[in-house]
């Protein structure tokens, strides 16, 4: 029986196993090294009505690979039921929306693409990365779990498969369209549990010249920055390019390219293609060295990032409790995925934090998983009369502090939890 946590009378016990293998080299050399209590979906926003029936709940557990230093959650969640109707909306983040933007843009450039050309972007969500694709005349295909948000993008133009992409879906797809110049798969690779058939998969659907471009938040500056509440459920890995590339080679596919970009805490993008296919450029040997001398296959690498994690709720859970003592009303900002796991983790429900505002209309008139705290949209914030602002979505804290200008002139105060509990100046 699993630890339920006491704030909430309704947790049961979900299903859920253990996953014992390296996801990236298939090794049984797994060593745990973070635990973050039980929690609910991470994205699993509740109706009112759904507030009164039970809530299932998993351990979160993080873990290494002592062989080849790939980081994953320890307690697999059946993925159908995570992602089938899913509130996550790529629109609903202006500044993701932009760098997806350039990213079309420099990608039609770099690999001339044009009219004869295929794109296939995975976890295609609301279809935004693809229509910029179409903007310029590519031919484009959606793939994601979601059925929301495929009917969505559907409606918005942009032809989207509602399924899970496995090796038997890629197949299916050669056989009716033709294989891929360009597969994208942005924040979305660390959500897929099988990598071993996600890469087959690929490896069958790109064309001889083909190019995957995948972006992901880089597990260096996960550990660096103390990201702890970037790990949750649906993410079942934390990545660099030397674990990614042990996965890939069992393939016959390797990473060519690698960039950097501050978009989520910290995301590296690598461009994938069959064995010799592109000359390997230098950034991605500079990086595999770095990696190499973070140890990530050691103990004692993330024994500052265990310290960190205890010490936000300890702070966090401080400040809160002084600052309601005082009868300040902290209200959150950003009803995402990380925020759900900090306030899980901290245990910390509306008596703490009475609301949460977010841009996402979706999730407006929900509450959020676990701790039940109430979702209103940005316009409301200056009405529910904030002293303070925690914001929960810190990886977006400049373009919303843009947003709140009036209310810091007005005194309102700013924290931020992550990599410590801070106020903004
Ligand atoms: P955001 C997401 O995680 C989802 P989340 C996913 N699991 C993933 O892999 C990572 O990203 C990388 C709101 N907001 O994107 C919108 C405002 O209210 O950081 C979002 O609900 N005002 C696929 O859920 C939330 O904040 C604003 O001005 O942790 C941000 O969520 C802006 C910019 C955002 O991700
Ligand atoms: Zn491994």
């Amino acid at each position: 029986m699993i630890k339920l946590p006491a704030y909430n009378k309704l947790a049961v016990e979900g299903t859920y196993f253990d996953e014992k293998t390296c996801r990236a080299c298939l090794e049984k050399k797994l060593s745990h090294f973070l635990s973050l209590g039980c929690m609910p979906k991470p994205n699993g926003f509740l109706t009112k009505k759904a507030l009164l029936k039970p809530e299932p709940y998993y351990p979160l557990d993080a873990a290494y690979c002592k062989n080849c230093g790939h980081v994953q959650t320890i307690q697999i969640v059946d993925s159908k039921t995570m992602f089938e109707n899913y509130v996550y909306v790529t629109a609903g983040a202006k500044p993701m929306l932009d760098h997806m933007e350039e990213t079309a843009k420099e990608l039609v450039t770099r690999f001339k693409l044009n009219n004869k050309s295929l794109v296939i972007d995975l976890g295609s969500n609301d279809g935004s990365f693809l229509q910029y694709f179409k903007k310029n005349k590519v031919k484009v295909l959606g793939i994601d779990p979601a059925k929301n948000l495929a009917e969505e993008a559907e409606r918005n133009g942009i032809e989207t498969i509602a399924d899970l992409f496995t090796q038997s879906l890629a197949q299916k797809v050669v056989e009716k369209k033709g294989k891929a110049d360009l597969i994208t798969a942005f924040n979305v690779i660390a959500h897929i549990p099988t990598w071993f058939d996600l890469f087959a998969g690929i490896s069958d659907l790109l064309t001889t010249k083909g190019v995957m471009v995948i972006e992901f938040p880089y597990v260096l500056e996960m550990l660096k920055k103390n990201e702890f509440d970037t790990i949750y459920h649906e993410h079942f890995s934390y990545i660099g390019i030397n674990a990614m590339n042990v996965a890939l080679k069992k393939h016959g596919l390797e990473i060519f390219d690698v960039q950097f970009f501050t978009i989520h805490g910290g995301s590296a993008r690598v461009l994938i293609s069959h064995t010799n296919a592109y000359p390997i450029e230098k950034a991605v040997k500079t990086t595999s060295a770095k990696e190499k001398r973070a140890k990530l296959t050691e103990a004692a690498t993330y024994k500052n990032f265990q310290v960190a994690t205890k010490k936000v709720k300890k702070d966090l859970l401080t400040l809160l409790k002084k600052l309601k003592k005082e009868n300040k009303t902290v209200i959150g900002y950003g009803a995402c995925a990380k925020g759900n796991v900090l306030l899980n983790y901290c245990g910390i429900t509306s008596e703490l934090l009475p609301a949460i505002v977010d841009s996402t209309p979706l999730k407006h008139g929900l509450y959020t998983p676990g701790t039940h705290i109430p979702i209103y949209s940005e316009a409301e914030l200056s009405t529910l009369k904030p002293d303070y602002v925690l914001i929960l979505a810190w990886n977006f804290a400049e373009t919303i502090l843009k947003k709140c200008e009036p209310l810091k002139k007005d005194g309102v105060k700013f924290i931020i939890p992550i990599p410590k509990v801070h106020f903004v100046k």
